[in-house]
């Protein structure tokens, strides 16, 4: 899905944030700019999140009505973590989408931005973790991997295409 996560009809929207969730740049300034103060607001409440972690809030007053905040990591290199990490972030926030009983989320690429993970490798493990996750649950959610500024929805689908050709569903 190409656009910006703010105007997507989902349940859930996940934001790339930092470890105070206390707001930023990126998808991150978008989001809570779309949700207004009351989001910042019980953001302060949740008391951080460490990378890897995904805590849940309201959407206060985006049209989704609920946010996932989770923290990626700072990529330094590609050997100290950064793919584990990553990988967590997909994996503990569809761990809450599935507890909450939600019907569709929408992640952006998180950690591509700001943090600097390289698109192609990313896109890769959050294609690979979304299918290994789903693949244990049996009833449908919906999962829409947003590509924003439009030309990076090219590493979603080749990763989806490579994923496809190591006979995932
Ligand atoms: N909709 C969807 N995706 C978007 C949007 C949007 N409206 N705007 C940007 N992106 P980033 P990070 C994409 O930098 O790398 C913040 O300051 C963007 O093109 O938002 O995880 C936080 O507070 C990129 O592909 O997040 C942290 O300090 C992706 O979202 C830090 O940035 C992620 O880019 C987190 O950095």
């Amino acid at each position: 899905m190409i656009g910006s996560i703010v105007d997507l009809d989902v349940e859930a929207i996940v934001n790339a944030a930092n470890q105070s969730l206390l707001g930023g740049g990126g998808v991150d300034g978008v989001i809570h700019r779309t949700a207004g103060p009351g989001l910042l607001e019980e953001c302060r409440s949740v008391g951080g999140c460490l990378p890897g972690e995904a805590k849940l809030t309201a959407g206060h007053n985006l049209r989704a009505r609920w946010v996932i905040h989770t923290v990626g990591p700072i990529w330094r290199g590609g050997q100290n973590g950064e793919d584990a990490v990553l990988a967590s972030c997909y994996r503990n926030a569809l761990t809450l989408v599935l507890s909450q009983g939600l019907a569709s989320v929408a992640f952006p690429a998180i950690a591509t931005g700001v943090y600097g993970f390289p698109k192609d490798r990313a896109a890769e493990i959050a294609v690979t973790t979304i299918i290994e996750v789903l693949a244990a649950v049996p009833s449908p959610v919906d999962v829409i991997l947003c590509a924003f500024p439009a030309r990076d929805g090219r590493f979603i689908e080749r990763a989806i295409i490579r994923s496809r050709a190591r006979g995932a569903p």
